[in-house]
């Protein structure tokens, strides 16, 4: 305590040196004072606060060290926030719609995008985003893609960096939800898609009474092409899993790569009660003191599925059976305890770290001794499915006691591990040999997932931690019954773990982050004139200065527009009702941020073209009248003239 109040002293008496100087000239005598120990008492701030000002206060122009990739929850898109600043600097759409961004708001990529994303013979407008997973090459984040998971509708987005949206979407025929999506295997070769909520596999329908015979997980493993930036469906496979509730999964590195972990809930197979006579989910999914880590050979499993014959072709997709993935030596379960949520590889892949949320302890896994276990077939028995089981106290290196809830746990560079507990609403440093606490912070407040700095990699910065809180009690100005989400950061650079910032998430309940190096980014800041984002190449209808026109092709009225600071060109489209309108539009400018808007008043139109920037929105003019459309981003001091007419001719 001493010494942190020394280091606050210390950087108060620093920042007064450098604030005192600059400001006392420009500011007194203009009522505001620059005696920064005077705004700290007025204030009511401490030492610690102003530490932790100095810490995150980023001066204007001042760009942030690293960038954190987070689930926007059930707002269906990702965060990117600056860090230390915890400034918001974009909200990438994946999921849901976003007008400013012109996603999913008119243009025909976009719809296509979601068409072939349609579940269930529905269009599904949001998504509920848990875990992001930037792509690796060597177990190190490279900075080229980033992919996420929608629990709900089960899906994946992928998302190119080059230029931070979204190009693919990805529907998993066989999930009845996801949650262990997205993790990625250490060169991106996998994106692993793993199941929640059981249901029938095999076939349509099956009542829950035939939980057990009918109702199945599943793990997938999307082929990710790099080339093409997509995942590749048709080089994809599953393999079935047992009905219990998997959740978390991740992938093996180093000495564990070709290994994934997964774990899971409700072993006790319950099916629900309430209106039934049988215990509600909440009791009947934690009676049993232990459930089963999944324990997966994805590369051997990649090749088994690839062999004619050992997989089934199942809604289009290759499944492994279950019978084939025990004969084959795919899968394996350990012990876990109890209701576990997060199943975390350490930095060195040596090592896989439980929670058990009705536990207190973390349990840490030694991979050398699952991989002996499995070579000398050292099982305690097989589980209904005939599903080998480890002995638990032959795989594991040890258990350590962290608080009430443990849930997800990280690393720095240095052998420490950082595990969120959720009741205790803390967040716990330990030591992973020895196994040994060593600190801990309290926050605000229920902490779900932890996010260090480059902490899914081999070689993890540590430096920050931001704590992915559920509630916020008391933090924040009311705003209603519905609060804002906390994001807390945490600065790992002492012996003591101090709180930095508190910032406010008001779109929906975040789930995982990531935090990336700021240097290993590197998009466009304009397109290449013409190019379409969805392929990142020249648009087939890309339309060059001086090439604007209006050409009728049978019902179809196809309208070449640029445009440029400040007008579009034509400015008048004269259709008959009825008439299908296909308006390809190009902004012409290499200008950076000289970004157009493309909005159609009352047909549900807005497109946003970046510089270079070529798009194509095409509907049918089903209402008659007078329609203005404009320029929806104040571009120039002419931007309000940026303007046109589509006039819309009433049927004879
Ligand atoms: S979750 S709060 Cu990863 Cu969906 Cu744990
Ligand atoms: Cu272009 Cu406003």
């Amino acid at each position: 305590m001493v010494a942190r109040r020394q280091v606050g002293l210390l950087v108060l008496a620093a920042a007064l040196a450098v604030a005192g100087a600059v400001a006392l000239e420009s500011c007194a005598g203009r009522g505001g004072t620059a005696d920064v120990g005077a705004i700290a008492r007025e204030r009511g701030l401490t030492d610690a606060d102003i530490v932790a000002a100095v810490k995150t206060y980023q001066p204007t122009g001042r760009l942030d060290e690293y960038l954190m990739f987070s689930s926007g929850g059930h707002g269906g898109q990702v965060l990117v926030i600056g860090i230390p600043s915890m400034r918001l600097l974009k909200v990438i759409a994946a999921f849901t719609p976003e007008p400013w961004q012109g996603y999913a708001t008119g243009a025909d990529e976009h719809r296509e995008m979601m068409r072939r994303a349609r579940v269930a013979g529905h269009d599904i407008t949001w998504g509920d985003t848990h875990h992001p997973a930037l792509s690796e090459t060597d177990a190190d984040y490279d900075g080229q893609f980033l992919f996420i998971g929608d629990k709900a509708n089960p899906r994946i987005a992928v998302i190119d960096l080059r230029d931070f949206e979204t190009k693919q979407l990805v529907a998993n025929p066989n999930m009845g939800t996801d949650h262990g999506a997205a993790f990625v295997t250490p060169n991106t070769e996998y994106v692993i898609e793993s199941s929640q909520y059981a249901v029938p596999l095999w076939n349509e329908y099956a009542d829950v009474d035939r939980y057990q015979q009918e109702y199945r997980g599943l793990v997938t493993f999307w082929k990710f092409d790099r080339q093409r930036g997509r995942v590749d469906e048709a080089a994809s496979f599953s393999i079935e899993l047992p009905p219990y509730w998997q959740d978390l999964a991740d992938a093996g590195k180093g000495p564990s790569a070709g290994w994934a972990f997964i774990n899971s809930f409700n072993g006790e197979m319950a099916t629900g009660g309430i209106e039934s006579r049988k215990p509600a989910f909440e009791a009947g999914a934690s009676q049993n003191d232990m459930d089963y880590l999944h324990i997966l050979n994805w590369q051997k499993a990649a090749q088994v599925a690839a062999t004619p014959g050992r997989a089934r072709m199942q809604r289009g997709q290759r499944v492994i059976p279950l019978r084939t993935a025990v004969d084959e030596g795919l899968l394996f379960l350990a012990p876990e305890p109890k209701s576990p949520h997060g199943a975390d590889v350490t930095p060195d892949g040596r090592r896989i770290v439980v929670g058990g949320k009705l536990d207190p302890h973390v349990t840490v896994y030694a991979f050398e001794k699952i991989k002996q276990a499995t070579e000398q077939r050292a099982f305690t028995g097989n589980d209904a499915f005939g599903v080998p089981i480890l002995d638990f106290n032959a795989v594991i290196d040890g258990q350590l006691e962290v608080g009430l809830g443990p849930l997800h746990t990280q690393f720095d560079g240095e052998g420490n591990a950082f595990t969120s507990v959720f009741l205790d609403t803390k967040v716990v440093k330990w030591s992973v040999e020895p196994l040994q606490v060593l600190d801990e912070i309290g926050v605000h407040y229920n902490v779900g997932h932890i996010a260090v700095a480059e902490g899914d990699t081999k070689s993890p910065d540590g430096k920050y931690l931001v704590s992915l809180n559920k509630w916020a009690i008391d933090r924040f100005s009311p705003v209603g019954p519905l609060h804002p989400q906390n994001f807390q950061l945490i600065d790992l650079t002492g012996e003591k773990m101090q709180l930095l910032y508190d910032m406010p998430i008001g779109v929906g309940e975040p789930h995982y982050a990531q935090i990336i190096k700021a240097d290993k980014l590197n998009p466009q800041l304009v397109y290449p004139v013409g190019t379409s984002p969805g392929t990142m190449a020249q648009a087939r209808d890309a339309v060059a200065g001086g090439q604007e026109r209006i050409e009728r092709r049978g019902n179809e009225v196809h309208v070449y527009m640029t445009a440029i600071r400040s007008h579009f060109n034509p400015e008048h489209i004269r259709v008959r009702q009825g008439e299908r309108v296909v308006i390809h539009i190009t902004n012409i400018e290499q200008a950076r941020e000289a970004t157009h808007g493309f909005a159609i008043a009352k047909y549900n139109i807005n497109l946003s073209l970046e510089p270079g920037e070529s798009q194509t929105a095409s509907f049918v003019a089903d209402q008659a009248g007078v329609f203005p459309f404009y320029c929806t981003e104040f571009c120039s001091a002419l931007h309000l003239e940026m303007a046109g007419y589509l006039l819309v001719e009433p049927r004879g």
